[in-house]
């Protein structure tokens, strides 16, 4: 890691009372969340998916385009699209979260891409198995992590990097981690990691490296910037602090009614109203589902569907009986390691993994 002398924005926090800056205005800008309406769709359609791009898309020429495999391996490759279209496609459906996912709702606020609740999307992915592709590279008995590297390049925090992540090997090698190369059954699109990326099911999204263009075993583990200093959970900014993984619990309801343009609180008929959302976890599977209706004071059960993969979300209902006046609606969910959802944000310096329960306030006429 080398700190370059060039212009490039610090880790900070957000002053009190602070608002969001242009920089942070031109992230948000070209990261888009899900609208939370399209988790009416099983499958997210193309374009509504969340994007997350630390760079500039990369200008990716398919035709010279290949993927080298090396480093701590016996045999080295190097791969064009036809020969990694030739190994045994697999289709999975994944739920993909970004770890900064509430970021924005955290006080103070860490300055980064600022979300509020919309990134995440489910798609399925096509490719070979990233175990597929290693079986075949033959990793040494010295061979402790899998480096995959995209083809963006760009400074962070003063870093000049190609942005990079690594797995552990037992990770890399699960039979269910991808190099994907269709989304939704069509080539990738430029923005999701054209021509190849990978895809890790149940790990937050920093992790499925998109442009892929290397793949590389080393016999230490990684200490590039986006394994080492960037997705940690951090006290301080100055500490290691912890890597950020698997996905923690969440679910997220689909407003309902109608929304004010502006402040998008909704507006909702008095009656029966029925609420629905998604509930997904990276950890195991959902198993329970909460509505409150009152700001957290009183929790009922919602009704969850079979998921629509093993790393894919849920679909859940609940029945509403809306009565006029002003109310928060709320929903958390917990998983089958007894994980679940936090009313009030465990806060951390970098705005990782934040899946406090949601808050969506409603007025009832
Ligand atoms: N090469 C590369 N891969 C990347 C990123 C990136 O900036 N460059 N962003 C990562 C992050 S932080 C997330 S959350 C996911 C987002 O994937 P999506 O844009 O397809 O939703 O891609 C990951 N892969
Ligand atoms: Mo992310």
């Amino acid at each position: 890691m080398t700190v370059r002398d060039l212009p490039s924005a610090p880790s900070r926090l957000a002053e009190p009372g602070e608002g969001i800056s242009a920089d942070e205005l031109a992230l948000a800008g070209r990261n888009h969340a899900l609208l939370l309406e399209a988790m009416r769709h099983d499958v997210t359609p193309p374009g509504l998916h969340y994007v997350l791009v630390h760079y500039d898309v990369p200008d990716v020429d398919p035709a010279t385009w290949s993927l080298s495999v090396d480093g701590e391996v016996a045999e080295p490759l190097r791969l064009d699209l036809d020969r990694l279209r030739s190994y045994p496609p697999v289709s999975i459906p994944v739920t993909m979260e970004c770890a900064g996912n509430g970021r924005a709702l955290l006080a103070p606020r860490p300055v980064s891409q600022p979300w509020l609740e919309g990134a995440v999307g489910t798609a399925v992915w096509t490719g070979a198995r990233l175990a597929d592709v290693l079986a075949d590279a033959a990793p040494t008995g010295q061979a402790v992590d899998v480096v995959l590297t995209g083809a963006d390049h760009g400074i962070e925090r003063g870093v000049e990097q190609d942005y990079a992540r690594a797995l552990p090997l037992s990770e890399a090698l699960r039979t269910d981690v991808l190099l994907a190369y269709e989304m939704n059954g069509q080539p990738l699109p430029p923005q999701h990691g054209f021509p190849l990326r990978a895809v890790v099911p149940g790990w937050y999204g920093m992790t499925s490296v998109k442009w892929l263009t290397a793949i590389t075993v080393i016999d230490a583990a990684y200490e590039g910037f986006q394994n080492a200093v960037a997705y940690r959970l951090k006290e301080e900014l100055e500490d290691v602090g912890e890597p950020v993984t698997t996905i923690a619990v969440r679910a997220l309801m689909i407003p309902p009614g109608f929304p004010d343009f502006g402040s998008r609180h909704r507006i909702v008929e008095a009656g029966p109203v029925a609420v629905t959302g998604r509930a997904w976890s990276g950890r195991g599977a959902v198993t329970r589902v909460e509505l409150s209706y009152d700001g957290g004071a009183a929790w009922t059960d919602a009704l969850i569907e079979p998921a629509v993969g093993p790393y894919a979300w849920a679909r859940w209902t609940a029945r509403w009986d809306a009565e006029p006046g002003d109310h928060e609606l709320c929903v958390r969910a917990t998983d089958d390691t007894g994980d679940s959802q936090p009313v009030t944000a465990r806060w951390n310096a970098q705005g990782m993994a934040n899946n406090a329960v949601q808050r969506v306030p409603v007025h009832v006429r």
